[in-house]
């Protein structure tokens, strides 16, 4: 071979070497598209959904979760005996007969229930949206459902709570979204597993049922955006991927623009949230609290739709009477994992377990009205940002909306000297406080700046600077390595 005919085939046999090192460091988990398996309940759509309302959902950026029902009135508690695990479990921690757990609607009277005052503490605290409990697992459902006596409307409350509740809501501009538990513990067709044609035949009936629910839910609130599925981990419901597909669809179809969590979803083989070819299904993965990715190393989570929810103690999200039983969040803790959620261009939802009286707890109002008043002054590094695609730094969390890059510092160094890495082709213009205030800001290396945070030594609370950036038209001749 002459030298030049090698070189040019050294070269080939190197690009393509490249070419295949990038394109799986590109594409590290769905199969190259002639590699994928036909599915027909997989993901129905490759990518995040575009279009208006889901970008309200996105915006949105935090919620507040309701837990509400039966299980509120013995609140962890079950025959003089305390339990530490989630109160809403009770009946399953205390092995309660369904029978016997129902006599609590004889007690679900809240007297002090307002609906206008609820929402109310919703807005002031800064949420776009309430997920609210339509149905637990215990299947005490809050509207009066025509399929089932286990409603609201033969306690001694009577009236329609989720009803007074999508009005409140909505009333003060803030989206409802209906959690809905698919596992339903009071229903006598509800199968864990099919193991004969009986359960076959009797679980059908069951998935009847629920559609009857999901359909009443979908036309008396009209006004719902968002279904948040959970109960479904099970085998029976693995088995019917095709049910979870025509859930999904008939919901789409029933109420224009609705999104739905990935819980819901199986496909042809049973596999969950993601189908068999490594795709999405639904409208956004919904993780937990002590799921919340890694901002160094999970930002493979950018590239979809994401929403977390946490609890306030441990694992607790019906209100159970005994906070002291867990470590309970700070309402700075709390912040730190709604931005740290924005950050990696995911969604919060912070929970409350309403106190069956229909108040809440003073702890939760308290969380609520901090919450409130941060978001008020800094809400701007919130409500509509994203992922920055910065490198993240030990003083906190970066979040982006247009050309402003927000930092939202949570540790100030004793420096007072924050670095900011900034990639290639960015730069940044200036720097400023969220009321418009001058932050000295310099070029220390390349792609490297030093925010200087002196002003912000006396703060008390986790403070925002926000930068103005031009990314794409980098001036080369700005960073004079040379001279250094
Ligand atoms: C479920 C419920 O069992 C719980 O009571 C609460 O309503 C919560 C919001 O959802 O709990 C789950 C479900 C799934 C996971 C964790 C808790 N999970 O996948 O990690």
């Amino acid at each position: 071979m002459k030298p030049t005919l090698f070189i040019r085939f050294y070269c080939f046999v190197c690009a393509i070497g490249l070419a295949s090192i990038f394109q799986s460091q590109a594409q590290p988990r769905p199969l190259p598209a002639e590699q994928e398996i036909p599915l027909q309940y997989g993901a129905d759509r490759l990518g995040k959904r575009q279009d208006a309302a889901m970008q309200q959902f996105r915006n949105h950026r935090l919620g507040a979760f309701i837990h509400w029902g039966l299980y509120a009135i013995p609140g962890g508690e079950w025959k003089g005996k305390m339990y530490p695990g989630a109160a809403e479990w009770l009946k399953s921690w205390a092995n309660v007969p369904s029978d016997e757990w129902m006599q609590l609607m004889q007690q679900w009277n809240p007297t002090r229930f307002d609906a206008k005052a609820w929402a109310r503490m919703a807005r002031q605290m800064g949420v776009k949206y309430v997920k609210i409990t339509t149905k637990h697992h215990e299947g005490f459902c809050l509207w009066p459902s025509q399929y089932t006596s286990y409603t609201v409307a033969n306690t001694p409350y009577q009236k329609d709570l989720l009803g007074e509740m999508v009005k409140a809501y909505n009333a003060e501009g803030i989206d409802v979204h209906f959690y809905f538990s698919v596992m339903d513990w009071s229903h006598p067709d509800w199968r864990y597993d099919l193991k004969t044609r009986e359960d076959s035949v009797a679980f059908r009936r069951f998935l009847d049922f629920t559609d009857n629910q999901l359909r009443e839910l979908a036309t008396r609130y009209s006004t719902v955006k968002d279904f948040w599925f959970d109960g479904t981990w099970d085998s029976s419901i693995k088995k019917n991927g095709g049910w979870t597909a025509h859930v999904e669809r008939m919901l789409k179809e029933l109420v224009p623009g609705v999104t739905i969590n990935s819980r819901l979803r199986a496909d042809d083989y049973g596999k969950r949230h993601f189908d068999s070819n490594g795709h999405l299904m639904g409208d956004y993965e919904s993780g937990y609290e002590r799921k919340l990715p890694d901002p160094v190393k999970d930002l493979k989570v950018t590239r979809w739709d994401w929403e977390a929810c946490m609890t306030v103690p441990e694992n607790q999200w019906g209100y159970h009477k005994d906070w002291s039983l867990s470590y309970v969040k700070t309402p700075m803790e709390v912040l730190e994992r709604i931005v740290h959620a924005v950050s990696m261009g995911g969604n919060m939802v912070v929970n409350f377990g309403p106190q069956p009286d229909g108040d809440f707890r003073p702890e939760e109002k308290e969380l609520a009205a901090s919450i409130g008043r941060w978001m008020k002054q800094n809400g701007e590094c919130i409500y509509g940002c994203d992922y920055a695609g910065m490198e993240k730094q030990d003083w906190g969390y970066y979040t982006r909306k247009g050309n402003n890059i927000y930092m939202v510092v949570f540790n100030l160094p004793f420096s007072r000297r924050l670095k900011v890495k900034v990639p290639r082709k960015l730069r940044i213009d200036a720097a400023r406080t969220l009321d418009g205030k001058k932050v000295e800001v310099t070029e220390a290396a390349r792609d490297e700046y030093i925010v200087l945070a002196d002003r912000f030594a006396s703060e008390k609370e986790p403070f925002v600077i926000c930068l103005s950036v031009e990314d794409g038209s980098a001036d080369s001749s700005r960073y004079r390595d040379a001279l250094t």
